[in-house]
């Protein structure tokens, strides 16, 4: 353990930490959307203004609008009739705008285009008479949304190897597989492997479904976290991406803690750490990682770095509703 070193002169002398912050971190261009959607229609047609299910998976951001007059509930049910509403960034199956379209309400569609694309990839398959694999994590929203873009029965989720070794489709079963977005790069790639061993004649898509911002901050995960003595990741519990964050910096063998914000760090943890790395998941956002550092900077000297991985310039355009 770093004992902390006393000084007579200046008083308590902090032990030094050298802090190894990944980029990218935090944000995606599809929060980034899913959240300026909020407040754009809290300006257009004043609160409140409803949202399906947490924008993103994040408490902070949730609060944030809320305190601007956003309402947050889990189903179409508990919205008022004539009020607005937006679907969150996760997506939601198509019976969803349906019942809305249906009882005439006024709604936006958060949903991240990079989700969307993978909905639209599932209809196709659908019409090419192909049953769906889908890769995910049973019962995510997104995993709902994307599953409910097809009739009941047409796609099929697994969550591991093991549940492709289970399938049980005749060899010669038309297929395609599909993923979530959030999933981790690694063990995806080995879960499509399996499929395409065991039914070599399974489509999918060119590039994975797993976004860029995913990958990304799965990679400066993979960079930070041999060198760091623990990870800290910035991220909810039900945080698809976040949570596999976590994953990534044990599978590089570094012990990693998810916290929701600064106050979740026990200080305990940092005893005997000389390098710590620290990342955020895509729904977390910067205040909390400056808050983090600040929290850190009050126990031990720190001399921070920031390694860079890749450049992210993804910008998503906003709904048509919203631009006129
Ligand atoms: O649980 P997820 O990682 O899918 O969502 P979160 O944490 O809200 O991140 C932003 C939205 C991601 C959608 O793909
Ligand atoms: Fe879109 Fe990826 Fe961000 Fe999800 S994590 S909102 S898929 S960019």
């Amino acid at each position: 353990m770093n004992a902390p070193l006393q000084s007579p002169k200046n008083g308590a002398v902090k032990p030094a930490l050298t802090l190894l912050i990944a980029a990218p971190r935090g944000f995606c261009a599809g929060v980034d959307r899913a959240i300026e959607i909020v407040e754009r229609s809290l300006e257009r047609y004043g609160a409140p203004v409803y949202v399906r299910h947490e924008i993103v998976h994040n408490k902070f951001v949730v609060d944030g609008l809320k305190a601007k007059g956003a309402i947050f509930v889990e189903e179409l049910d508990e919205v008022p009739d004539g009020a607005p509403v937006v679907f969150s960034a996760h997506g939601v199956p198509k019976a969803v705008p349906a019942e809305a379209q249906r009882r005439g309400l006024d709604y936006l569609d958060a949903t991240c285009p990079l989700v969307s694309k993978v909905h639209r990839q599932a209809e196709r398959q659908i019409e090419a008479n192909r049953h769906i694999v889908f890769v995910g994590h049973s019962g995510h929203p997104e995993v709902i949304g994307t599953m409910g873009q097809v009739p009941e029965g047409m796609m099929t989720l697994v969550e591991t190897v093991e549940d492709v070794k289970a399938l049980d489709f005749a060899a010669d079963t038309p297929l395609a597989f599909l993923t979530q977005t959030t999933l981790s790069v690694d063990d995806t790639a080995e879960i499509v492997r399996t499929l395409q061993v065991k039914y070599p004649q399974i489509v999918g898509p060119k590039a994975e479904d797993i976004c860029y911002a995913t990958s990304n901050r799965q990679a400066a995960v993979k960079q930070i976290a041999p060198g760091s003595d623990l990870v800290l990741v910035i991220g909810a519990g039900n945080s698809s991406n976040s949570v596999r964050l976590v994953e990534v910096s044990e599978k590089c063998g570094t012990d990693a803690k998810l916290i929701r914000r600064a106050s979740d760090i026990d200080p305990a943890w940092l005893e005997g750490v000389g390098t710590l790395g620290l990342t955020a998941g895509a729904s977390a956002p910067e205040e909390l990682v400056r808050e983090v550092v600040d929290k850190i900077a009050e126990w031990r000297d720190v001399e921070e770095h920031t390694l860079v991985t890749a450049e992210e310039k993804m910008v998503f355009k906003l709904p048509r509703q919203l631009l006129d």
